[in-house]
C-alpha cells in the first residue's frame, strides 16, 4: 500500500484511522462538547410503521402536494414545545418546503437544534369509508407532528418517508393546521454520528464537526403529502421478478389494510396483450403470480416498465394502485455480476442530493439535469451515496435504465464508542434497513444494497489508537445488519463499502466486494505514476483475501479547481483528475473480477468548514456544483462512449 507523510509520520491512509498519528492538537479541542445526550427516544406509541407505497393518484386515492412557502421559526432555546407552538406560533417567516433551511437564512447555516413549520389546509370533512394520511417524504433528522394541536407522532432518521394517519383529528369545516417541529441535533448515537471529541483527539477541526465529508442539511427535504385512500386500502405490494424459459414470472404479494378478506385482479400491460390474474386476500394477504411468454427485459439499453394495476374487490375496485414494473433478475455467479443472465459492468459515479441554495431538498430540475448529464457521459450506474435518495430519483432512475447500488444514512460508522452508544445505532440503522427495503425493494433500478460507506474502527482524524475488540464489534454489528437485510430481500446481493479494503473481517461479509481507493490523492499525494501500481497489488490482495467474489471500486479520485491546468498535471488541476482517473479505469479494466468502477463523485458538493474543503466545496466532482463539465467529464465521455456494456 502506497504511503503519505503526515505531520513527519508515514502511514496509510487506513492507518490514519487506526493509529495515533501523534500530531500536536490543542488542549482546548480535547473540550469541545459532544452532544452525550440523554437517549434518543422519539418513537412515540403513536407513530405506525410508514406505508410503503408511493402516493401514486387512482381512481380511488388522492394525493395533495403541500409543498409551497410555509412558516417557519428557529428555536435556538429549545422553547417551543413548553410554550404550545404545536398549537401555532408567531414571529415566523417563510421558508419552502421542500428545501434545506442551511443556505437560505445567515442565522441558520449552522442551527442544528429544533425549527419549526407550520402551514394550513381544508380539506374533506372525515368520512367513516375514507382515511386521511399526512405522508413526508423526509426530514432530517427527528421530527414530531402535530395536527390542530394533536400529536399525531414522532420520526427519528433522515431519507426515508414516515406517514400518519390524520383521519381522526382533521376537520373539514375549518382550515387544518400542520405544525411540525424538526432538530437535527449532531449526536454519537445517530445515523450518521459525529466523533466523540471527549474521547478522541482530532487533529482537524470542522465547522460543523461532522465524521462524515458532506454538510449535515436540516429539514423538511421531501415533500409533504395528504393522501385520501379508502379505509380498506392496498397497503403494501412486493413485486419480484424471475424468469423461466424464455419467458418471465412476476411474483407480486399483496397486504390490504384491516385484515380484509375478498377477491383481487392484477392486471399487467404494456406487452402485445394485458394478462390479468385473479387472486384472494385472506386476512389481509395474498399472493398470485403473473406469467409473461414473450417479456421485454429491463435493462440499461431498453428500460422498459410494464404497468401493474393491483385492484380490491370485483366490479368497482374498492381500491385501485398502478405502478411501473421492470422484469429483470440480477444475480452475482461466481465473480460476475449478471443482469438477465449476462455479466454487466458498473460505469458511473457516487454522487450526493445537493444543489446551490435547495441543499438536500428535492430539486426535480437538477434531478433530471443529472440523469442527463449521466446519459451523456455514457454512465450506466450510481451509487446513491451516504444515503437513501429521494423516490422521484427511484423512479427517475427506473426509466433511464441506471444500474443503482441503493445505501442507507450509515456512513463512517465507528466502533471505538460505549455500548449503549453503538446499541442506539444498532436500533436505529435496523429499522433504516427496514424502511429503505420496503420503499425501494420494487425499482428494477436497485441492483445492490450498500449496508454502510467506510466504516471504521475510530474516527477519521483522530489522535489515539483503536481499542482492540473494535473489529471484533463491527464484524457482529454488521453480521447483523446483513442477516436483517438479507432476510428482508433475498432478491438482490448486499454490500458494504470499505475504505482502502479493509478491515476485511467486515466486507468480506458482502456478496460483492466494494472498497473506496484514494492512491495519487490522500494515499502517494502527486504521485499519480505510483498510484496504478499500487491499486493493482491492492485489489488483488482484496480478491485473495475475500474469495472469488465480484469487485466494484465505490470511490476514487482527486480535488479539481475548475479552470486550474498544469503540465506535467499537478494535484488539484483538472488535468491531474483526468490523468488520475483515466490510470485508475485501465488498471481496473484489467482485472477480470473488477465489475464496477466509479469515480468520485458525479459533481463538486458542499462539506463543512476546514482547512482540507476549498470554499466548503468538496471538489472531486467531475463536474462543478452547477454542472458544467471538467476536463474528466470529457475524457470519460469519450472513453465510456466506445465501452461496450460488459466493459469499465
Ligand atoms: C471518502 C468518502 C466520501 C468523501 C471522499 C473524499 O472516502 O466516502 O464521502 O467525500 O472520501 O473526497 O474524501
Amino acid at each position: 500500500m502506497a504511503e503519505m507523510t503526515r505531520g513527519g509520520l508515514d502511514m496509510t491512509r487506513r492507518q490514519m484511522f487506526e493509529v495515533g498519528a501523534g500530531l500536536a492538537v490543542s488542549a482546548s479541542l480535547a473540550d469541545v462538547a459532544v452532544a452525550a445526550p440523554a437517549p434518543d427516544t422519539a418513537r412515540s406509541p403513536t407513530n405506525p410503521r410508514f406505508t410503503p407505497l408511493y402516493p401514486h393518484e387512482s381512481a380511488t386515492r388522492t394525493t395533495r402536494d403541500l409543498s409551497g412557502l410555509w412558516d417557519f421559526r428557529l428555536d435556538p432555546d429549545d422553547q417551543g414545545e413548553a410554550k404550545r407552538w404545536f398549537e401555532g406560533f408567531d414571529q415566523a417567516r417563510r421558508i419552502p418546503v421542500p428545501c434545506s433551511w442551511n443556505d437560505l437564512f445567515d442565522d441558520a447555516q449552522n442551527h442544528f437544534g429544533p425549527a419549526w413549520y407550520q402551514t394550513e389546509f381544508h380539506a374533506e370533512a372525515p368520512s367513516r369509508d375514507r382515511r386521511l394520511i399526512l405522508r413526508f417524504g423526509s426530514a432530517v433528522y427527528r421530527a414530531k407532528v402535530w395536527l390542530n394541536g394533536h400529536l399525531l407522532g414522532e420520526h427519528l432518521g433522515g431519507h426515508l418517508p414516515f406517514a400518519f394517519d390524520a383521519s381522526d383529528v382533521v376537520r373539514g369545516d375549518r382550515p387544518n393546521r400542520l405544525v411540525v417541529m424538526v432538530e437535527n441535533r449532531l449526536r454519537i448515537d445517530r445515523v450518521p454520528a459525529i466523533p466523540d471529541t471527549k474521547a478522541f483527539h482530532l487533529y482537524q477541526e470542522d465547522l460543523p464537526e461532522t465524521s462524515y465529508d458532506f454538510f449535515p442539511y436540516s429539514g423538511l427535504h421531501r415533500p409533504v403529502w395528504l393522501c385520501s385512500v379508502p379505509a380498506i386500502h392496498l397497503r403494501d405490494l412486493t413485486v419480484t421478478t424471475r424468469r423461466s424459459g424464455g419467458g418471465a414470472l412476476v411474483d407480486v404479494h399483496v397486504a390490504v389494510s384491516g385484515n380484509w378478506s375478498g377477491p383481487a385482479r392484477l392486471t399487467l400491460t404494456g406487452g402485445a396483450s394485458p394478462v390479468e390474474v385473479a387472486l384472494s386476500i385472506s386476512n389481509g394477504a395474498g399472493m398470485a403470480t403473473i406469467s409473461v411468454p414473450s417479456p421485454r427485459l429491463w435493462g440499461p439499453s431498453d428500460p422498459f416498465l410494464y404497468t401493474l394495476t393491483t385492484r380490491l374487490g370485483t366490479a368497482m375496485p374498492l381500491d385501485e394502485y398502478t405502478m411501473p414494473v421492470g422484469l429483470r433478475t440480477v444475480e452475482v455467479k461466481g465473480e460476475a455480476l449478471l443482469l438477465n443472465g449476462a455479466p454487466v459492468h458498473l460505469r458511473g459515479f457516487g454522487k450526493h442530493e445537493d444543489f446551490a441554495l435547495h441543499g438536500r431538498g428535492l430539486d426535480l430540475a437538477a434531478l433530471v439535469r443529472d440523469f442527463e448529464l449521466l446519459k451523456w457521459i455514457g454512465a450506466n450506474s450510481f451509487r446513491t451515496s451516504h444515503y437513501p435518495y429521494s423516490e422521484e430519483a427511484m423512479m427517475l432512475a427506473d426509466r433511464y435504465g441506471f444500474l443503482v447500488i441503493g445505501e442507507t444514512p450509515a456512513v463512517s460508522m465507528t466502533f471505538a464508542d460505549a455500548p449503549d452508544v453503538i446499541a442506539a445505532r444498532h436500533k436505529q440503522l435496523t429499522e433504516d434497513i427496514t424502511d429503505l427495503v420496503s420503499r425501494d425493494k420494487n425499482h428494477a433500478c436497485v441492483i445492490l444494497w450498500s449496508i454502510a460507506n467506510e466504516p471504521l474502527t475510530k474516527p477519521f482524524h483522530s489522535l489515539e489508537p483503536s481499542p482492540g475488540d473494535a473489529v471484533a464489534k463491527g464484524k457482529a454489528f454488521f453480521a447483523d445488519m446483513f442477516a436483517h437485510l438479507r432476510s428482508l430481500d433475498s432478491t438482490r446481493p448486499v454490500s458494504l463499502v470499505s475504505v482502502q479494503g479493509g478491515p476485511v473481517e467486515w466486507v468480506s461479509q458482502g456478496d460483492v466486494i466494494c472498497t473506496n481507493s484514494y492512491n495519487g490523492w490522500y494515499v502517494g499525494s502527486g504521485r499519480i505514476a505510483d498510484a496504478g501500481a499500487t491499486l493493482e497489488r491492492e485489489i488483488r490482495k482484496l480478491h485473495e483475501t475475500c474469495g472469488a467474489k465480484p469487485i466494484i471500486v465505490t470511490e476514487f479520485g482527486a480535488d479539481a479547481m475548475a479552470g486550474i491546468h498544469a503540465q506535467p498535471s499537478e494535484m488539484w488541476s483538472e488535468d491531474y483528475q483526468s490523468d488520475l482517473v483515466a490510470q485508475y479505469l485501465d488498471v481496473l479494466a484489467g482485472l477480470p473480477f473488477v465489475i464496477g468502477a466509479h469515480p468520485w463523485a458525479f459533481a463538486d458538493f458542499k462539506t463543512s468548514q476546514n482547512i482540507m474543503r476549498v470554499g466548503s466545496l468538496n471538489l472531486k466532482g467531475v463536474f462543478t456544483r452547477d454542472r458544467r463539465p471538467k476536463e474528466t467529464a470529457r475524457m470519460l465521455h469519450a472513453r465510456w462512449g466506445r465501452a461496450g456494456f460488459n466493459s469499465l
